[in-house]
C-alpha cells in the first residue's frame, strides 16, 4: 500500500498518514524515502536535504529547531520489507548488447519523410527541470564522455533559465572530428515561469517553424514578420516534428496552478496543430538511489510520479519516460545511459507517428492562427 503525503508543514515532525479502514494495525516504515527539504519561502533552489532511507521519523525530527520546513516525501507503508513489487511494472533489458542495439538504432535513425534529413524534437518545460540536461546527456552518450553542450544551470539557479534563446542542437553520432551529424535535432529553449519565458504566441510559432535560431524570446516583443529572421514559409524539416514537456520528480507537488493551466494551454494547442507530445520525468535518481536505476520501474514512489506527472500534463502514464540526466559525473553509466536512450527511442516513435499520419506534412500551415492570432496580442503562459 502507498500513501503520498504532501507539503506536510513539518515543525514537529509528527507525521501521522490515514490508512484504509481494513489496514489493520501498521506500524509506518520509511522505505527508501527521498524527502527534500526547502525553506518555507519556497524559493526554488533553496537548501535540499536527502534523506536516503530512513526507517523511522527520527531523523525528520532532527530537523526541529531549525525553522519551519516544506516537505514533499513520498511514504510507502509496510508491514514487511522489503516493499518493491516482485516483477517490475515495465520491463527494460539492461545488458550492455541491449545498449548498443539502442545506440545503433538511434545513430541510424532516418526519418521516414525524404524532404526532412533530421527530425526535430522541442523540449519545453519549468525552468530547471533538465531540459539543457537532457540535450547535453543525450549528447554524452554519443560523445563517449560527459560534456555539457547545451548550457545547463546549476541546481542554485534554477529559478532562473540559463537558457535564453531558441537553441537547437544535431547531435553528433561520435566524438570523431569527421563523424557524421544525427538525423535528430533537439532545441532547447527559456523555461517556464520566470518573467521572461516564452509566450503562448511564441512557443507555437517556434513549432510551426518561423522562429529562426537563436532568437531571444521577449514577451513584450511577439515572433512576427518583422522579426529579424523570421522564418515566413518555413519547410517541413525546419517545424517541430515531436513536443516533449520536461518535468522534474523533484518538483512536481511544487508546480503552481499556473503552470498545470500552463501545461493545459499548451497540450490543446499543440495537439490543434498536429504535433504529438510526450513526457520525459528527469531527477528520478532522487526518488530511486542512483545507484540502483534498474530498480526504477520497481520502485512505487516513482510510479506515483508518473501517474501526478500524467495529472499535471494531462497526458496517459504511457506517454512518460522517465530519465536520469548526468549531473554531477565525470563517467558515463551503462544504466543511465539505457534509460536515457529509451527515452530518445520514445521520442523517435512519437516522431514517427508525425510523418506517418501527414505524410504530406500536417494541416498546421497557419490555420491554427484560427486559435492564436499572429496579429492579436500574444497569450502570455504565465499571465
Ligand atoms: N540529480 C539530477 N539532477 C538533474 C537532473 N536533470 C537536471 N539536473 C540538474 O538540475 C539543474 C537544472 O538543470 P537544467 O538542465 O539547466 O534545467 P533547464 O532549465 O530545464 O534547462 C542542473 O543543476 C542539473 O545538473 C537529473 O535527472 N538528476
Ligand atoms: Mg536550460
Amino acid at each position: 500500500m502507498a500513501v503520498h503525503c504532501e507539503h506536510l508543514q513539518v515543525l514537529y515532525c509528527t507525521v501521522s498518514v490515514r490508512t484504509e479502514p481494513d489496514a489493520g494495525d501498521i506500524s509506518p516504515v520509511f522505505h527508501n524515502t527521498r524527502a527534500c527539504f526547502r525553506d518555507c519561502g519556497g524559493q526554488a533552489g533553496g537548501k535540499e536535504r536527502s534523506l536516503h532511507t530512513c526507517h523511522n521519523t527520527d531523523h525528520l525530527a532532527r530537523c526541529e529547531g531549525k525553522g519551519l520546513w516544506k516537505m514533499d516525501v513520498v511514504v510507502e507503508l509496510s508491514t514487511s520489507w522489503p516493499s518493491f513489487p516482485e516483477s517490475p511494472w515495465r520491463q527494460v533489458d539492461w545488458s550492455e548488447e541491449t545498449k548498443e542495439v539502442l545506440m545503433e538504432s538511434v545513430r541510424s535513425y532516418k526519418p521516414a519523410c525524404c524532404s526532412v534529413a533530421a527530425a526535430r524534437v522541442l523540449l519545453i518545460g519549468p525552468v530547471g527541470a533538465g531540459k539543457s540536461s537532457f540535450i547535453s546527456s543525450v549528447q554524452s552518450m554519443f560523445y563517449g564522455r560527459v560534456v555539457n553542450r547545451a548550457m545547463v544551470g546549476s541546481s542554485s539557479s534554477s529559478s532562473t533559465s540559463f537558457t535564453k534563446q531558441l537553441q537547437s542542437f544535431q547531435l553528433y553520432s561520435s566524438r570523431e572530428r569527421d563523424g557524421k551529424n544525427m538525423a535528430l535535432t533537439l532545441s532547447d529553449m527559456a523555461g517556464l515561469g520566470e518573467g521572461n519565458s516564452p509566450t503562448l504566441h511564441d512557443t507555437l510559432a517556434t513549432i510551426k517553424g518561423h522562429v529562426p535560431e537563436g532568437y531571444t524570446f521577449s514577451a513584450c516583443s511577439p515572433v512576427g514578420s518583422d522579426t529579424p529572421g523570421y522564418v515566413k514559409e518555413p519547410h517541413r524539416a525546419e517545424k517541430v516534428h515531436c513536443v516533449a514537456f520536461v518535468v522534474s520528480a523533484l518538483e512536481l507537488s511544487s508546480y503552481s496552478q499556473t503552470m498545470t493551466s500552463t501545461f493545459q494551454q499548451l497540450r490543446k494547442h499543440i495537439s490543434a496543430l498536429g504535433v504529438h507530445q510526450v513526457a520525459l520525468l528527469t531527477h528520478v535518481d532522487k526518488l530511486v538511489k542512483a545507484s540502483d536505476i534498474t530498480q526504477v520501474y520497481r520502485s512505487l514512489p516513482l510510479k506515483h510520479a508518473m501517474v501526478k506527472a500524467g495529472d499535471l500534463l494531462g497526458l496517459p502514464v504511457s506517454s512518460i519516460v522517465p530519465v536520469k540526466n548526468y549531473s554531477e559525473e565525470l563517467e558515463l553509466e551503462a544504466h543511465t545511459d539505457t534509460l536515457l536512450l529509451k527515452a530518445v527511442d520514445h521520442i523517435l516513435q512519437y516522431v514517427e507517428l508525425n510523418f506517418r499520419d501527414h505524410p504530406q506534412g500536417p494541416q498546421q500551415a497557419d490555420d491554427a492562427d484560427s486559435a492564436v492570432s499572429f496579429s492579436s496580442r500574444p497569450s502570455s503562459l504565465e499571465n
